[in-house]
């Protein structure tokens, strides 16, 4: 397996000027035929260059040029590639192939689920459909012809707007597809088959009509309304906050059961995972609904950043889709609460992003080398490359980061460009040296910054000196410091906002105040003080980095209490959280008792009963930091400590707080049916976390409230929230609530996949057991993605059970992988994600999952996806 350059990038020697593709979908096999027109985009003189096309996994039948077929010695054919040495300078090229779609299991390409037909081509499926330069800065005209049978597939759909249709003999039919916007092979896309449409319309902010098309399986016609309301939603958002306007006459979005990723943006022609699609009250959970509106709004916002704008190759991935998270992020925001948004964006990023930072397979947003570019769809590409493109707007401000925007997509529309040419036309607009700031893109690692401060009362001057340094990461082991922006406030020890003064300045500062560090080491000097303040550090998390801070404990219960930034209030009650557990932590692996913390407890109960409006903000401060967040902050991670400490400090809340959890979850539970968007999510989301605490207690009265809320909940969101703290509870009632779910729900592939991972995640000592057994029950299915990660995916993030000191959760994991990584390389990869995390534990379990490792990496013939995450965490 070869590893590809950024630096080895070259543009295409051949572009294609159109592309002609005709399919013929059949039950056995698919006929393919294109018919490209090709023209030498390079200087001759310096000599003829021959005409190279990727391709693979399907049978060639033939190959014309200019009409004319190819003598055996006019080409050469390899694993990958096809060759003509020799190729006139404009010129058309017929190819012929053959594919079995219905035997690719590895969901790249053309392939079947369900009955229909569907691709996914993102990053390099195409090749897999026909030979063609399948790479993004190839942007042809595509005109699609789709046919087959009229009664299995009525419904024939490729990119772009419907040019002809008509009947064919053998009960055949066709419909011709003409996409006007050139495009990669990557957003192509088609599909065929039998499925109900639900529709709508919008009226763009031109006055032109779009036609909004969800297709999906008839059982599931009465599932798609939240996402077509999502759609106008984004497509409104779009408009108004970026000026962006939608470019076709339709847009249509397909529900397809087995995929690899979320959903994938083809032009005209979004196809879903129907996890993102899917869902009425009774069978998805307010947080199904909320991610159903964020991935509708980020696959529309591709539109423009990412089709109309897309990247030159692949080492530009987050062009488009770090600046298209950050969109849907925005979006999501204005649509709900912008501060707890914000927290549950960061929580992900410090759970996921920083620990991909940490580990063997950390890169720069804009990585220098790869070997399969689908290892790279990761939360540095996607998440952090989000972050940077907030920190340009913290830095510029909203209205020359608008003016960026602008620029970036009237100077670049319809080409493929770079991150580069971005963060240029941020430059441009804004009048700003950013030259430090590209930084950002090439180093990786999470930047830690250790902060601290001190108090001249004589001049009333409060000093904060920040020290920047980033750790070594693979192949970058030296780090230069960063252009950070570091939003900060001041509170007095009343919880009042002070103004930020920076010494010297005439007149009082503002209340939240943007500090631009660059250097390793800086200080600040804030003056008008009457006495020491306690300092709001990166507020809204202003900059992806770790923060450290010498906070007292009684600094923190002020911050909770009183900072007016949501993300740095909930951050100063995570951080009390963690002090205490990781002490508890201590005393477990010490061997002492562990004790509750009467100090921590009195904070909890302040905020418990504080009768704070914003009740998922409640929720949020309520939420003990998670295992995983928890094992980022332990030098070497003890999971079985984490857990226990954990659990401790759970119910040693429960305990005194009792009935003020009983009164809260009370208070917010509503005798009102369930309404979608009936704004109560907070209510039920707070209710529901009381539950889970309560359950701690392992007290029958509480149990039974719990299965109370079980058996009469109308909602999704509500059965869940009895179900999760159910499912780890060790009661007879248990396996009898599971088993009814299970019945009642057996139909439906959504609901059915949360009974897995329920299973998955428990914290029973005989999970393990249970889940090898449910890879025998029917409903499992190992080449179906979503069936997978419901079950295996799931129970790898069970950490106490995963991180069995005997190794048998790591043995378990790869002998499922072992399974699935002849069938779909592409998720397998993606999995084996827990384990490439091996340097972080002790020598015991180093040693356990590296033996896991080696034995993925002892199989012949593995696919490049998993040799590249293997070879580079061993
Ligand atoms: N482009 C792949 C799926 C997504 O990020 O939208
Ligand atoms: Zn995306």
């Amino acid at each position: 397996h070869t590893t590809i350059h950024r630096h080895d990038y070259r543009p295409p020697d051949y572009t294609v000027e159109s592309i002609d593709l005709r399919f013929e979908l059949g039950e056995d096999t698919t006929l393919v035929r294109s018919r490209l027109a090709l023209r030498a985009a390079y200087d001759r003189s310096g000599g003829e260059r021959p005409l190279v096309l990727d391709g693979h996994r399907f049978v060639l039948r033939s190959l014309c040029l200019d009409g004319t077929p190819l003598v055996p010695e006019a080409f050469q054919v390899s694993a990958e590639t096809l060759v003509v040495p020799s190729v006139p300078v404009s010129f058309t090229l017929e190819v012929e192939t053959e594919l079995r779609p219905q035997d690719n299991t590895f969901l790249e390409g053309l392939y079947r689920s369900n009955g229909m037909f569907c691709t996914q081509c993102e990053a390099q499926g195409f090749r897999s459909i026909t030979y063609y330069p399948d790479r993004p800065d190839v942007l042809s005209i595509f005109t699609v012809t789709v046919v087959a049978d009229r009664e299995r597939y009525p419904v024939l759909l490729s990119n772009g707007n419907p040019l002809d249709r008509g009947e064919l003999p053998d009960g055949r039919h066709f419909i011709t597809w003409h996409d006007p916007f050139r495009k990669p092979s990557y957003l192509f896309a088609l599909v065929a088959g039998k499925l109900a449409c639900i529709e709508d319309s919008f009226t763009t902010c031109s006055g032109r009509e779009v036609s909004l098309r969800l297709y999906l399986q008839e059982a599931n016609r009465n599932k798609g309304e939240h996402a077509l309301r999502s759609l106008k939603k984004a497509m409104r958002w779009d408009e108004e906050t970026f000026g962006r306007e939608y470019d076709l006459d339709c847009y249509m979005i397909v529900a397809v059961d087995d995929f690899n990723m979320g959903a994938m943006e083809n032009k005209g022609l979004n196809i879903f995972n129907s996890r993102y699609v899917l869902a009425t009250p009774e069978t998805a959970t307010d947080e199904d609904y909320q991610a159903i509106e964020e991935v509708i709004g980020h696959e529309y916002f591709h539109n423009w950043s990412g089709n109309r704008v897309t990247c030159r190759d692949w080492f530009q991935l987050s062009l488009k889709e770090g600046l298209t998270i950050f969109r849907d992020q925005e979006f999501s925001a204005d649509m709900e609460s912008r501060g707890v948004k914000r927290i549950a964006d960061v929580r992900y990023l410090r759970t996921a992003q920083f620990a991909e930072d940490g580990g063997p397979l950390a890169h720069p947003v804009r990585p220098e080398s790869y070997m399969e570019i689908n290892n790279f769809y990761t939360a540095t590409v996607y998440n952090k490359g989000g972050e940077l493109i907030r920190m340009l707007r913290t830095l510029l401000g909203a209205e020359r980061f608008r003016k960026g925007m602008d620029l970036y997509f009237e100077r670049h529309d319809g080409q493929a460009v770079t991150i580069e040419d971005f963060v240029q036309a941020m430059a441009d607009a804004s009048n700003m040296d950013l030259g430090r700031f590209r930084l950002w893109y090439s180093q990786a690692g999470t930047p830690l910054m250790e902060a601290s401060g001190s108090f001249e009362a004589a001049d009333g001057v409060f000093t904060l000196t920040v020290r920047q340094s980033c750790p070594a990461t693979p192949g970058q082991p030296e780090k230069q410091p960063l252009h950070i922006p570091l939003v900060v406030g001041l509170l007095d020890r009343a919880g009042r906002e002070l103004p930020v003064t920076l010494f010297g300045e005439p007149v009082p500062g503002p209340a939240t105040r943007l500090l631009e560090v660059n250097k390793a080491e800086q200080t600040f000097h804030f003056s008008g003080l009457d006495s020491e303040p306690v300092p709001a550090l990166l507020r809204g998390f202003s900059a992806p980095v770790k923060l450290d801070y010498p906070y007292r404990h009684d600094d923190l219960v002020l911050l909770m209490a009183h900072e007016t930034d949501p993300f740095c209030r909930w951050e100063a009650g995570q951080q009390l959280a963690a002090q205490v557990i990781l002490a508890l932590v201590a005393d477990q692996q010490a061997g002492r008792e562990l004790k509750p913390d009467p100090a921590f407890v009195a904070a909890y109960r302040a905020i418990l009963t504080s009768g704070e409006p914003d009740r998922a903000f409640l929720a949020e401060a309520l939420t003990l930091p998670s295992e995983k967040y928890l094992a980022e902050l332990m030098p070497v991670i003890d999971p079985e400590a984490i857990h226990i400490a954990r659990r401790f400090t759970i119910r040693a809340l429960a305990t005194p707080l009792r009935n003020d959890f009983l009164a809260v979850r009370e208070a917010c539970r509503s005798t009102r049916p369930y309404g979608v968007d009936d704004g109560r999510s907070g209510e039920r989301r707070l209710a529901n976390l009381c539950l889970a605490y309560l359950m701690s207690l392992e007290e029958q009265a509480i149990t039974e409230l719990c299965i109370q809320q079980y058996r009469t909940s109308d909602n999704m969101t509500d059965t869940m929230g009895a179900l999760g703290p159910l499912a780890s509870c060790d009661c007879p009632e248990r396996s009898q609530v599971l088993e009814d779910f299970y019945r009642h729900w057996q139909g439906d592939r959504q609901v059915v996949d949360k009974w897995f991972s329920l299973r998955a995640l428990s914290d029973l000592p005989d999970t393990l057991d249970d889940v090898r057994a449910l890879l025998n029950h029917p409903a499992f299915e190992l080449a179906n993605p979503n069936r997978f990660r419901a079950l295996v995916g799931a129970f790898s993030q069970n950490q106490p059970h995963f991180h069995a000191p005997d190794g048998a959760g790591y043995r378990f994991l790869v002998d499922q992988l072992l399974r699935l990584i002849p069938l779909n390389p592409q998720v397998s990869a993606r999995l084996l994600a827990p384990l490439t995390t091996w340097r972080r534990f002790e020598p015991g379990r180093q040693e356990l999952m590296q033996q896991e490792l080696r034995r993925i990496q002892a199989l012949p013939n593995l696919p490049r996806d998993v040799y590249e995450v293997v070879e580079k965490s061993l």
